[in-house]
């Protein structure tokens, strides 16, 4: 099939000059959404794309298979808020996940707020929910098409019915009641900033030409206290950084009430600590609060656990790469005086921990990609008891410092979760089944994961979980959906997702999640082994484990498909400059693409920390060999005739997170590339949705399209013979 893409102009009068080196950037004019030239390079990639997806044999199979096993009831942890239990509930095909609210755990559960009802599309998501300490109110925050802007809006939970008042320009931002039960800690960026924070304006125009939300960079956070039921305008300005204008402003108010901890972040890693007494006043904040400043060093992370008087337990990776609990009395901050309450495991991570029954903590660690749950003694630190668990992950939990229920999920590859409680009063800790999520039309018997550990270009041993039937022949013939990340010391866990079932059941195929250097498998040090100037190792990593699958016969070149979303669309679109050859078909989805311009846009300043700064001159050279953008190149010629591999890039228009410029600017490179190369006949596409954004509070909708899109490319690209 010859494919006829859109011929985009290019500026070569952009060049940009960094340290010395001269770069072009002849697509800089993509980077302006609401331009007319912007919009109809949009809507002439939709029209070549829509129709290769859409005009195929089995899209319509692939679709109802998705509709059919998506069609089951799901259900969140309850959590526990004054006299009631609140859980979330999805019956299978609700575009948005809906709140329930019970008097007691085996009672029967009332719907108490439907975000479905809240837009047509569904497209109107919750973002958060949080309940004052009195159980009487609900604050919660909405987001608009996929958008990292929210409102924020507030229940009276008696009546159901809203109070008056909305608080916009609300974005990355922590929401926490005030113990008085009388207003929250909110963050909020000045007036100007902002396209898709809830008001209408262009870009919510026709669907076809949206193409989504501002460029501009988030700063100038500030933290606020609003009152419930004032508007918005009388809201008390409380923390602010003026000279640090890209903080990130982490707030919550600890369990006693008495203080709020403040926790600015310059970065996706790193945070001070600070407090402020907010018990003494009896009518909430009035101005800006006194600050106490206990972290003054930006090299470390630090969560509020929970105290006891002065006493603050803060998990942490200072000096403790796999992190460890620390006691920190306000007293006597000084770091000689810090205390170890549970030490850092030599190799497991500690993930997180809750309080529970105000005297145990609940500890969860990362064992081999696996989970460790562990019940500690507040006091002491120790190990109470270790919960029995299978390979797979604990994907959520609920607990509640004050009440002594333990609710989590567990979840693993082919199996959507079982939701369990213990009663962390009684003497013998045990987790009994709550609530069964059970699967229709899958039978998971024949299938199996299994975790496998390979050695990677320099030796670094590398584990990946490779799922699939178990009568699998491993003679090179079966199709391969190879997922990776590797980045911000996010960990790529053992999850349940329906797309995975279809492409082991339909395609006869492979799934294999990568846990690449970059991630937070192995703690602080696996991510620094694959950050900044050791980001290569992450992408070596994922070839060499693409070489392995292969060499081992769970696939072959062109039968394997690399996926991977926002950084992990980094990674895949560096990988295939790096080897086309290695790949058969490569799903490129929000990805950063240009990676000498991220950093002017939007939050795109907070992720030096992995990426470094093309500003700084040691970090330039590494991010100009990686930046995909800059390494498109025809493919060498050996013996036989070389292309790219058949490449699906996925944005959305309000991807306010990682906005679509960076996908339309790499397709315009890769088509400008290789256009006229006449191995090249694997298409290079791009798809670009409407009223969505980087994945959160996606309508099932728009998830089940999505995802037979994807399926529908692999299958029609890599020519596998699906069988439904
Ligand atoms: C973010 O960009 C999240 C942004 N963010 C912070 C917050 O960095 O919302 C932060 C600090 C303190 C409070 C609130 C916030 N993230 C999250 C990265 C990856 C992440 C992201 O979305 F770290 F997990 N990326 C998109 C990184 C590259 C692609």
């Amino acid at each position: 099939m010859a494919f006829n893409y859109p011929v985009a102009r290019r500026n070569e009068s952009v060049v940009d000059d960094f340290h010395g080196t001269k770069v072009k950037d002849p697509y800089r004019w993509l980077e302006a959404p609401y331009s007319p030239e912007c919009k109809e390079f949009v809507k002439k990639q939709n029209a070549i794309t829509q129709p290769y997806l859409e005009n195929f044999k089995y899209r319509e199979e692939i679709k109802s298979r998705f509709t059919q096993l998506m069609n089951f009831p799901r259900y969140s942890c309850p959590s526990h808020h004054g006299d009631r239990y609140y859980f979330i509930k999805n019956s299978g095909l609700q575009n948005q996940d809906v709140l329930y609210v019970q008097d007691d755990l085996h009672g029967e559960a009332s719907m108490f707020f439907d975000p479905n009802e809240l837009s047509e599309d569904g497209t109107v998501a919750m973002t958060l929910f949080n309940i004052s300490e009195d159980g009487k109110t609900m604050s919660y925050s909405l987001s608009k098409s996929g958008s990292d802007w929210t409102t924020i809006h507030f229940r009276d939970i008696e009546t159901g019915s809203d109070y008056p008042e909305v608080l916009e320009k609300v974005k990355h931002s922590p929401l926490t009641w005030s113990h008085d039960n009388k207003g929250i800690f909110y963050a909020m960026y000045p007036e100007e900033q902002g396209k898709a924070d809830g008001s209408e304006t262009e870009s919510t125009g026709s669907e076809t030409e949206s193409t989504g939300s501002e460029t501009e960079s988030t700063l100038n956070q500030k933290l606020y206290y609003h009152r419930l039921n004032t508007p918005q305008s009388e809201d008390v300005l409380v923390v602010e950084f003026p000279d640090e204008p890209r903080f990130l402003i982490g707030a919550c108010v600890s369990h006693c009430g008495n203080f709020l901890i403040v926790l600015p972040a310059k970065e996706c890693k790193d945070n001070l600590v600070f407090f402020a007494e907010i018990g003494s006043l009896p009518d909430g904040p009035q101005g800006l609060l006194p600050l106490t400043q206990i972290v003054h060093k930006l090299d470390s992370d630090y969560k509020y656990l929970t105290n006891v008087g002065s006493k603050f337990i803060f998990r942490t990776n200072k000096d403790a790469p796999n992190y460890r609990l620390v006691t920190i009395d306000l007293e006597n901050p000084n770091m000689d005086q810090w205390r170890t309450l549970v030490a850092e495991h030599p190799k497991d991570v500690l993930d997180w921990a809750v309080l529970s029954n105000k005297d145990k903590l609940v500890v969860f660690y990362i064992h081999d990609v696996t989970s460790l749950l562990q019940i500690r003694d507040l006091a002491t630190g120790n190990l109470i008891t270790q919960l029995p668990l299978d390979v797979g992950m604990v994907t959520s939990v609920c607990a509640y410092w004050k009440y002594p229920e333990l609710f989590f999920s567990f979840s693993s590859f082919l199996t959507p979760g079982v939701i369990y409680m213990c009663d962390l009063s009684k003497p013998i800790i045990e987790p009994v089944p709550y609530r069964k999520i059970e699967l229709k039309d899958f039978d998971a018997s024949s299938y199996m994961a299994e975790q496998v550990f390979f050695s990677s270009k320099d030796g670094t041993k590398v584990p990946m979980f490779i799922v699939r039937k178990k009568d699998l022949k491993k003679d090179g013939s079966s199709p391969c959906l190879l997922y990776g990340y590797g980045g911000f010391n996010s960990s790529l866990t053992p999850d349940f997702c329906v797309t995975r079932l279809v492409f082991m059941q339909h395609f006869d195929g492979v799934f294999v999640s990568a846990n690449i250097r970059g991630g937070g498998e192995y703690g602080e040090s696996w991510h620094n082994a694959g950050r900044l100037l050791n980001m290569q190792n992450g992408l070596d990593d994922f070839q060499a484990l693409a070489e392995y699958l292969i060499s081992e016969g769970y696939t072959s070149s062109p039968r394997l498909t690399i996926q991977g979303d926002s950084n992990g669309g980094l990674l895949v679109a560096a990988c295939i400059n790096q080897r086309p050859e290695l790949f058969g078909a490569a799903i490129v989805d929000i990805g950063v693409l240009d990676l000498l311009r991220f950093h002017k846009f939007t939050i795109g300043h907070a992720w030096v920390s992995d990426f470094g700064s093309p500003d700084d001159p040691e970090h330039f050279p590494n991010l100009l060999a990686i930046s995909p953008l800059h390494n498109v190149k025809l493919p060498l010629e050996e013996d036989v005739p070389r292309q790219y591999p058949a490449t699906l890039l996925l944005t959305a228009d309000y991807d306010d997170r990682v906005l679509p410029l960076h996908s339309l600017k790499f397709i315009a490179q890769l088509q400008h590339t290789l256009r006229n190369h006449p191995a090249q006949t694997n298409p290079l596409l791009i798809k670009v949705e409407t009223k969505a954004g980087h994945g959160s509070g996606k309508p099932i909708t728009k998830w089940i399209e999505e995802q037979t899109d994807i399926l529908s490319f692999i299958e029609r690209s890599l020519n596998i013979q699906c069988v439904f």
